[in-house]
C-alpha cells in the first residue's frame, strides 16, 4: 500500500524527545527515517530509566518507532563523509542538539546547501534565532516555563507548576513536523530546500494563546471573570494560577466521586456549560434550579459556583467516576473520568482505535506503545518497533555504494 510520505527520505539527526516525536511521526506516515547515533551509545534515551538490564528504555522504544538506525561517528572524517553523502541523497534533516552543535561538526546550513539544494533542515531549538537566551541548552521544563505554561498552572497558593504532558518536547516535535510538511510542499513550488525552526518556547506559548488573551483582558479590565478568584478574592498584575477552572466561558471543577478517599483518581472533569443549564439541573437532580433566578443565569451562578460545585460532589458521593458519566452523557453534559494511566494502559476503546498499540521488539518482546492520534480513511498507520542501535547501518551503507570490505572497515575504525 502507498504511504503519504512514501519516497521521502529524512536523516534523523535527533536525540531525547522533541525531534525523536517529529520523525516518528513522519516514518508512521511512510517516510524513510534513518537515525543517526553515536556508535556505542547512541541516543541517551536508550540507557535512560530502564526497566530491563541491556534492553533499550521505553524512553527510546516510545519515540523512535519505524525507524532504521545507523550508527556514525560524524566527528571523523570518513563518518563527515559518508553524512555528506547521505545529505546529497535525502530530503529533509533534522536535528535538536544544543545551539551551535551542528555548525561545529561542520554542517552548517551554508554547507548542507552546497551539498544539497533540495535538502530541507529543520531545528529544534529551546529559542528562537536572536533571543536573548539563544545560547541556553533547554529541556522539556525549562520550556514550559520559559513559554508561560508553568506560571499558569498550579493553584493560587502553590507555586508555578509544570505538567505531565510534554508541551516542551513532542509539542515542539508535533509543530516542526508541520513546519517541515510546509516546507516539503514548497519545495514541489520552488525547487529549493529552505531551514526551518521551531524553539520550543515558542510552541509552549502557542498551546498558551488562551493566557495570553487573559493577560490582555486584565490589563483591560483588572479581573477574570471566569477565574476563582472572581469575584472573592484578588488579582494581581499577571495572570494568576486558577487551578482546574475551565479555559474558556464555561465553568468547570475536578469533582470527587465514589472513593476519591483511597483512589488517587476517583474524579470526574465537570462543565456546566451555560446552553445545558435545564438538562444539568435535571441530572444533578435539581429540577428546582432551571427557572430559579438565583441560577439560571452564568452571571447568577458565578459568584456560588463553588457551593454549586460542593453540591454535585454530594450528588457524586454514591456514584463512581464511570457510573456518574454514564448518567451525565444522557443529559449532555461536556464531563470525563479523570483516567489514570493504568486505566489508560488497558483502555479497549483506545486499542480498538489503534491509538494505543502492541508492537514487537527484538530484545524486549512485545511492548505497549502509543499509535497515530490522526486517523486517515485512505491511509493505514502500521506501528513497528524501534530499531536496535546500528540494526541498519550495513545496509544503508551498501545502499551508498560501500561494499562489505569497505563496512568491515568502517567498523574496525568505529566510525559505525
Ligand atoms: N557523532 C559524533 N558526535 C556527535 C554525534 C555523532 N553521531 N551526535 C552528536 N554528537 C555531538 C555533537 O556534535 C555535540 O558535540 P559538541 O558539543 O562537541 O559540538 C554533542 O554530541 C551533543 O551536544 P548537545 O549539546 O546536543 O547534547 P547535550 O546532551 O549536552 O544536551 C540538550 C542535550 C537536549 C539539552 C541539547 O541538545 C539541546 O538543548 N537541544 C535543543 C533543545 C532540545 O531539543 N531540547 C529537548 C530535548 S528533549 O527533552
Amino acid at each position: 500500500m502507498t504511504k503519504a510520505l512514501d519516497g521521502i527520505r529524512i536523516i534523523d539527526f535527533t536525540h531525547v524527545q522533541a525531534g525523536p516525536a517529529c520523525t516518528q511521526l513522519l516514518a508512521w506516515y511512510g517516510a524513510d527515517v534513518i537515525k543517526v547515533e553515536r556508535p556505542g551509545s547512541g541516543d541517551v534515551t536508550r540507557s535512560q530509566l530502564r526497566d530491563i538490564p541491556d534492553v533499550d528504555a521505553l524512553y527510546f522504544t516510545q519515540l523512535n518507532s519505524n525507524k532504521r538506525s545507523l550508527t556514525l561517528d560524524t566527528k571523523k572524517p570518513a563518518g563527515k563523509k559518508i553524512l555528506e553523502e547521505l545529505v546529497r541523497t535525502s530530503d529533509v534533516m533534522v536535528e535538536n542538539f544544543g545551539p551551535g552543535a551542528l555548525d561545529r561538526m561542520g554542517f552548517s546550513w551554508e554547507r548542507i546547501q552546497e551539498l544539497n539544494p533540495r535538502m530541507i533542515l529543520a531545528s529544534v531549538k529551546g529559542f528562537s534565532d536572536g533571543h536573548a537566551y539563544e545560547d541556553l541548552k533547554v529541556y522539556e521544563n525549562v520550556a514550559q516555563c520559559a513559554g508561560g505554561a508553568a506560571s499558569t498552572t498550579g493553584f493560587w497558593d502553590g507555586p508555578p507548576t509544570v505538567t505531565g504532558a510534554a508541551l516542551g518536547d513532542s509539542n515542539t516535535g508535533m509543530h516542526l513536523a508541520i513546519g517541515i510538511l510546509t516546507a516539503l510542499r514548497m519545495r514541489d513550488i520552488t525547487g529549493r530546500g529552505q531551514k526551518v525552526s521551531c524553539a520550543m518556547q515558542d510552541a509552549v506559548l502557542n498551546l498558551c494563546r488562551v493566557k495570553l488573551r487573559d493577560q490582555l483582558r486584565l490589563d483591560r479590565t483588572g479581573f477574570l471573570e471566569e477565574y476563582p478568584q472572581y469575584p472573592h478574592g484578588k488579582f494581581g498584575d499577571a495572570v494568576p494560577r486558577g487551578g482546574n477552572a475551565g479555559g474558556g466561558g464555561q465553568p468547570g471543577w475536578v469533582l470527587k466521586c465514589k472513593g476519591w478517599q483511597t483512589d488517587p483518581n476517583a474524579y470526574i472533569y465537570f462543565t456546566i456549560q451555560g446552553q445545558n443549564w435545564a438538562n444539568t439541573c435535571k441530572a444533578i437532580d435539581r429540577p428546582e434550579w432551571i427557572d430559579d433566578p438565583a441560577y439560571n443565569t452564568a452571571t447568577a451562578r458565578q459568584d456560588k459556583i463553588f457551593d454549586i460545585f460542593g453540591y454535585i460532589e454530594t450528588w457524586l458521593e454514591n456514584r463512581t467516576k464511570f457510573e456518574a458519566v454514564d448518567v451525565l452523557r444522557k443529559y449532555d453534559v461536556p464531563c470525563a473520568p479523570v483516567m489514570s494511566m493504568k486505566e489508560i494502559e488497558n483502555d479497549p476503546s483506545l486499542r480498538a482505535s489503534g491509538s494505543i498499540v502492541e508492537v514487537e521488539h527484538k530484545a524486549r518482546g512485545k511492548y505497549l506503545t502509543v499509535g497515530s492520534p490522526i486517523k486517515f480513511s485512505e491511509l493505514t498507520v502500521e506501528i513497528t518497533g524501534s530499531p536496535l542501535l546500528g540494526e541498519h547501518s550495513d545496509q544503508v551503507l551498501a545502499s551508498l555504494g560501500y561494499d562489505s570490505q569497505q563496512i568491515a572497515q568502517l567498523h574496525a575504525e568505529k566510525v559505525v
